[in-house]
């Protein structure tokens, strides 16, 4: 068994399904609210995800379109506004309708905490998106339960470089090998790697079937010990979900797994 330390969690998608009726949602209201009729659909919104950053995403959209305006800084801050805006309907939507966690992640977090590693978020989201959510299931006070957290604004490069991964072994003064990322994206994992982690990937609906390289472990879901590569050790059979100490196997036997999907996203 590895000497694991901490255990570093990204936010959208890892620990929740936000992206699909949380922040694409959000952002089709922020676009009606300027009077602009564009609308990003769930496939569209899945071409979308390539680029990380909502400002970013809004950025690269406009790209495509013939409405948006022509010049560089005007294009800004039509972004930063509807930006800002998706982010308060985030905010208002998850108040008003909630929005589960992914199933095993309460289990997993509890687990991190009981056995006595450090506990992260890194992510590069908006650091309101994630009082957002954390918020519903962990309470007001959420960010004393976590380590560090890293999110958007403390990075000049968001994810899939590894700034925000290193932000975090830095202020929790560990060695990428003490830690392990949990994440759910091609652009995650290569931040993780990039900063030298091993990362276990739970897919998410958006990237059930994109090519990941690069991971200890990949697998459907903390809830479920079916479908992970490496398969799950017997040692937690019981407990029908993955276990920490599943994690610390996979970290510890060292070897990557890539998939190589048929689809893209
Ligand atoms: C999440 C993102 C974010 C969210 C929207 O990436 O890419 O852009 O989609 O949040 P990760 P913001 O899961 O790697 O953190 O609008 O705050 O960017
Ligand atoms: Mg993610």
């Amino acid at each position: 068994m590895s000497h694991l330390s901490a255990v570093l969690w990204d936010v959208d998608g890892t620990m929740a399904e936000t992206e699909r009726d949380g922040h694409r949602i959000a952002f089709n209201r922020a676009f009606a609210d300027a009077g602009l009729d564009w609308h990003w659909d769930v496939s569209r919104y899945g071409e979308l995800l390539r680029v990380t950053g909502g400002r970013e995403r809004i950025l690269h959209d406009l790209q495509t379109r013939g409405d948006a305006p022509t010049l560089g800084d005007e294009r800004e801050a039509l972004a930063r506004r509807l930006h800002q805006a998706k982010n308060r309907h985030y905010a208002d939507l998850l108040a008003r309708e909630g929005m589960p966690l992914r199933p095993g992640v309460t289990e997993m977090l509890s687990e991190v905490r009981t056995q006595g590693l450090l506990l992260g978020i890194v992510t590069t989201t908006s650091r309101a998106n994630v009082d957002a959510l954390l918020r519903l299931h962990l309470g007001a006070d959420w960010a004393r339960q976590f380590d560090v957290c890293i999110c958007g604004e403390d990075v000049q490069a968001k994810k899939p470089h590894p700034e925000a991964y290193l932000h975090a072994l830095t202020a929790l003064r560990l060695s990428p090998l003490q830690a392990v990322a949990m994440e759910d994206s091609p652009g995650g994992v290569a931040a993780a790697c990039a900063a030298g982690l091993p990362v276990v990937v739970t897919r998410s609906e958006y990237f059930s079937r994109a090519t990941l390289e690069g991971a200890v472990a990949i697998g459907p879901g903390l809830h479920c010990r079916d479908g992970w590569r490496p398969a799950a050790g017997a040692a937690s059979a019981d407990l029908g979900r993955i276990t920490l100490d599943d994690v610390r196997s996979w970290v510890s036997q060292g070897d990557t797994v890539s998939q190589h999907g048929d689809l893209d996203v």
